[in-house]
Parts: C-alpha cells; sequence; structure tokens
C-alpha cells in the first residue's frame, strides 16, 4: 500500500486481512471471517479469518519443514542479519499503514503508535547485530587430552501468541530475536488486533525471509491459541497475556511436549514517591506512568506509594496532570489517551471503579466514562485512602485508574510495593542515592526506573519477578533464550581404553 494514500479518517470498507503461510498471505475462502470494529468509532475496520485448529497443523508444518532443511538455520549469522536489517527498512517503509491499520483495531492514538512503531525498526536492527555475534563458550582448560566446545542452537519451532495492547510492538519484542539464532516461528496474534502480526509477514518475506520461516495464523485464543500450547510439534512458545490465561498454558505444555515457555503476564506495579524528589517530574512521570495507553500496558504504574508528609499535595498535583490528558479520537494527531480496547476491558475497568467506590476508597478524579460520540472511552482516574487489602490495590485493573497508598518509613514502602503476587516492574522517585539504591535493591521487578518510568529499548531485557512470569525477552537474552545449550566433549589424541 502506497504511505501517500494513508489519510487520517475511517476506511470506506473494511479491510480483508488473510493470514499467513510458507511466505504467502492465504485469503480467508470459506472460513468464518472475525470483523473487527475500532473501539474508538464503532464501525467495522478490518475482517480476518478465523483459523483452525488445521490450519495451525499447516503452519507448523511449513515452520518445521524450513527449520529441518537449514534454509534459515543454516544461514551465517551476517546473511540472517542482512535479512533482519532489510526487515528493519520495511517497517520504515510500512510504517504509517501499520499504525493505521493498528490506531483503528487497537483504539490507540496514531502519534503513539508511529513512536511504537519506530522503535520497532530499531529491535530489528538491534537483533541484526545480535544474529552475527552470539556465541558459545570453549574449555581449553581441560587437559593434553580434551577440548571442550559450549555452543548455542536454535530451539526450532517457535509459537509466539500475544494481546491487543501492543499488538506490533509486543510482536517486534520477540521475532527478531527469535529469528536471529535461526528459528522458525508461528505467530497468533490477538483477535482483536491481528492486521499488522500479517503486514509483517509481508515485509519479511520481501527482505528475504525464506519461505515458512515465519507464519502467522489468525484466529480465536481459546481455540487455535490452545491448539498452539497443546501442539506436539512446537518446541518453545512464548506467550504475553492474561496470568489466567498463563496458566492455561503451562498446564498445556506439561499435558504435551513439555515445549519450552516464555511468559510475560500481569503486573501491579509500584511508583515509589519520596518527599525528596523533584515532585513536578514525578507528578509528570506517575501521570505518563498510569496515562499512557490507557492503563493498558503490562508495566503500567498503577499503584503510587507516596510519602504520607507530602502524600495529599502530591496526589493533587498527580491529578493536575491527569486532567490535562488529551483523551479522545486515536487518529487524532494530538491525542494521548484514546479508546480501551476491548468491550470486555472496558466492562473490568468500570468494574473495578464501581469496586473501588464501594470499598471506601476516596474518588480523587474522574471515574467515569467519556462521551465521545461512539466508542469507550474511560476519564483518567485517581483513587486515594487507598488500603493495601482493596481489590483496586491487588488486582490488575489494566486501566487508566491509579491508587494512592501513603507510607511513612522506606521499610514501609518497599513492603507494600512487594505485596503483590506480581513482579513485573517498579519505579522509584527519590534525589537521594542510597534511597534509590537500596528500593531498586529490595523491590522485586524485573525491569525498574529511577526518577522515570516505562523507558526502554531493544538492548535492556524485559520480563518478570514472581507471578508476572518466566524467562526474558530483547536484549541479548532475547535471543539466547530461544536457543539450547550444547556441551561437547573433543578427545585429542589416542583414547586412555577403558578395556585393556
Ligand atoms: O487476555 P488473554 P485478555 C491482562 C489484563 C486483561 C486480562 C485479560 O489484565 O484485563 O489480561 O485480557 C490468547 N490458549 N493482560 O482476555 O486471554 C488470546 O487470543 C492460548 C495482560 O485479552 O490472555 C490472545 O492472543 N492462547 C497482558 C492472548 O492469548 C489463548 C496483555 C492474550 O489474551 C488462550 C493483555 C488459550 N486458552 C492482557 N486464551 C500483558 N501481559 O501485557 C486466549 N489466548
Amino acid at each position: 500500500m502506497d504511505q501517500s494514500s494513508i489519510k487520517l479518517q475511517l476506511p470506506e470498507a473494511p479491510r480483508d486481512f488473510g493470514f499467513f503461510v510458507n511466505g504467502k498471505t492465504v485469503p480467508a475462502g470459506d472460513r468464518e471471517v472475525f470483523e473487527r470494529h475500532s473501539p474508538a468509532h464503532d464501525v467495522p475496520v478490518t475482517r480476518l479469518p478465523q483459523c483452525t485448529a488445521a490450519d495451525l497443523d499447516d503452519a507448523v508444518a511449513a515452520a518445521r519443514t524450513a527449520f529441518a532443511d537449514r534454509r534459515w538455520s543454516g544461514l551465517s549469522g551476517a546473511d540472517r542479519a542482512a535479512v533482519l536489517l532489510k526487515a528493519a527498512d520495511g517497517i520504515r517503509a510500512r510504517l504509517e499503514e501499520i499504525a493505521y491499520w493498528e490506531a483503528l483495531e487497537s483504539g490507540k492514538p496514531i502519534a503513539q503508535l508511529r513512536g511504537e512503531v519506530g522503535g520497532c525498526v530499531g529491535m530489528f536492527e538491534y537483533a541484526a547485530g545480535l544474529a552475527r555475534s552470539l556465541h558459545g563458550d570453549s574449555f581449553n582448560n581441560l587437559g593434553e587430552g580434551m577440548f571442550g566446545v559450549v555452543t548455542r542452537e536454535p530451539v526450532g519451532v517457535v509459537g509466539i501468541i500475544t494481546p491487543w495492547n501492543f499488538p506490533f510492538l509486543i510482536l517486534c519484542e520477540r521475532v527478531p530475536y527469535v529469528l536471529a539464532s535461526g528459528n522458525s516461528i508461528v505467530a497468533k496474534p490477538s483477535e482483536f488486533t491481528s492486521a499488522s502480526a500479517v503486514i509483517l509477514g509481508e515485509i519479511l518475506t520481501e527482505a528475504g525471509l525464506p519461505e515458512g520461516v515465519f507464519n502467522v495464523v489468525t484466529g480465536i485464543g481459546a481455540t487455535v491459541g490452545q491448539a498452539m500450547a497443546e501442539h506436539h510439534d512446537v518446541d518453545m512458545l512464548s506467550f504475553t497475556g492474561s496470568t489466567r490465561t498463563g496458566r492455561a498454558i503451562v498446564a498445556a505444555a506439561g499435558a504435551s511436549n513439555f515445549k519450552k515457555l516464555g511468559l510475560e503476564l500481569g503486573g501491579k506495579n509500584p511508583q515509589i514517591v519520596f518527599a525528596d524528589a523533584d515532585l513536578e517530574d514525578a507528578a509528570d512521570g506517575v501521570a505518563f506512568g498510569i496515562g499512557f495507553n490507557g492503563g493498558q500496558c503490562c508495566v503500567s504504574g498503577a499503584r503510587l506509594i507516596v510519602e504520607a508528609s507530602v502524600a495529599e499535595k502530591f496526589a493533587q498535583m498527580v491529578a493536575d496532570k491527569m486532567a490535562k490528558i488529551t483523551v479522545g479520537d486515536p487518529l487524532d494527531e494530538t491525542t494521548q489517551i484514546g479508546a480501551i480496547t476491548t468491550d470486555a476491558q472496558n466492562t473490568t475497568i468500570l468494574g473495578y471503579i464501581e469496586q473501588g467506590k464501594s470499598e471506601g476508597a476516596e474518588l480523587v478524579l474522574g471515574g467515569d466514562v467519556m462521551d465521545m460520540g461512539a466508542g469507550q472511552f474511560i476519564a483518567p482516574t485517581i483513587f486515594g485512602n487507598v488500603t493495601r487489602d482493596m481489590a483496586i490495590a491487588r488486582e490488575e485493573i489494566f486501566g487508566p485508574v491509579l491508587t494512592v497508598t501513603p507510607f511513612q518509613t522506606l521499610d514501609e514502602a518497599i513492603e507494600i510495593a512487594n505485596d503483590t503476587d506480581y513482579g513485573l516492574a517498579a519505579s522509584v522517585w527519590t534525589k537521594n542515592i542510597d534511597k534509590a539504591l537500596t528500593v531498586t535493591r529490595r523491590v522485586q521487578a524485573g525491569r525498574f526506573w529511577v526518577n522515570t518510568t516505562l523507558a526502554g529499548g531493544p538492548e535492556l531485557p524485559i520480563g518478570g519477578f514472581k507471578q508476572s512470569g518466566w524467562g526474558r525477552e530483547a536484549g541479548a537474552m532475547g535471543v539466547e533464550e530461544y536457543t539450547q545449550v550444547k556441551s561437547t566433549h573433543i578427545e585429542i589424541g589416542k583414547r586412555n581404553h577403558w578395556i585393556g
């Protein structure tokens, strides 16, 4: 599609996408079709095939054949890097198109999406370097007669199941890293936001990725996703989504072939603010941490834990910031928060807001839907006087809802921060280096931010402690996770015989 033909207006008719197997887009044919309505405009925007378990079998078979004949894993790291770099160019060239369809399917603001898709270019470029630098280890200290070599090999056929909150970004935090070592992939995007995954298939083929190495099956989690988790010929599965579905994936992997799993699950992430912080910066950061993507991030800073001496003043500063966030049409360049992506998520968030009110928390800001004429929008919301036992303080709301809990001492702040089943991310705001380091050492979280929040990039690995998941994505670890290690002993010279 010509980039210049994309206008920031609703499409005249929904666009038909196929799924993607063996280097080619496959049209829906006689399969059922899922029509996705824009959550911001209530009009149909895309149509995608509901793949079946048989379609998944075909995609896995294509990935297996591609892996077995080494058409990709047998290439040099340099050759794989060349394809990943061309794919980065391909994403750059189609950035506007990806951002447009994703804005329509997800309700995210277009300006935010341009940044996200631009970030995906960097993921491919960084992973290209890792394809060339991936290496093992050697042991030259085993005596005159022995040499030891440790090599890394791709795992094989990797399944990737992704959610609707960052459809293209989460895919790109995995795909180039998984490809870097030579694996083949079958991806299953969320049924609500599948278009960008299919576009990525086209981009990879145009970049020279051999056919069968990257495949996309579209469809429903309970059928095609579950079938992927149960599949005996999927060697590893990367799942990003709810903790509930994560449990089902673990059970399915155990009941089938013990496939290796990477899991990025929920979060209930603390924002710890000390009285000595730059409170202006911290207020902006806390508002950003919960407002960005409408709070629909696994790493959203949903729990403000603030030193009691400044708690009231600081909550008001955050409220003043959050009241100024521009909520509205995702296709408007100035919008900062768009629509809530799914109907179910909208219901969940509103349910938690009601629960917060009935649990006795103080509603400081928002707490209601916003009428934009169409679509589903929720006002940025703050609850004060939130105690640790309240559901709004414990459960992942996944919406623009911030809870405020005061603390008296550093130890208490750390205790509150760790009082959760999750451990995905945390932020601390202070100008005191000792406090910052003590908090980063003692709070259990896979990602940490000091005097900032939600920063990221291709270099640093991501993943969770506790029930937030297993394994790491991105960074050098994001490649290593999708390899298996082989230890080889090599005898030098004549064997010392066991049997005389
Ligand atoms: O997630 P699901 P949902 C959290 C957030 C949200 C809640 C529910 O709290 O409110 O999860 O969201 C596929 N076997 N997060 O219901 O169902 C599904 O098709 C295999 C946190 O949308 O976990 C989709 O592709 N796959 C999160 C993906 O799993 C299955 C991001 C995620 O959907 C499946 C999103 C099954 N049985 C929601 N059932 C994060 N960590 O960022 C569904 N799927």
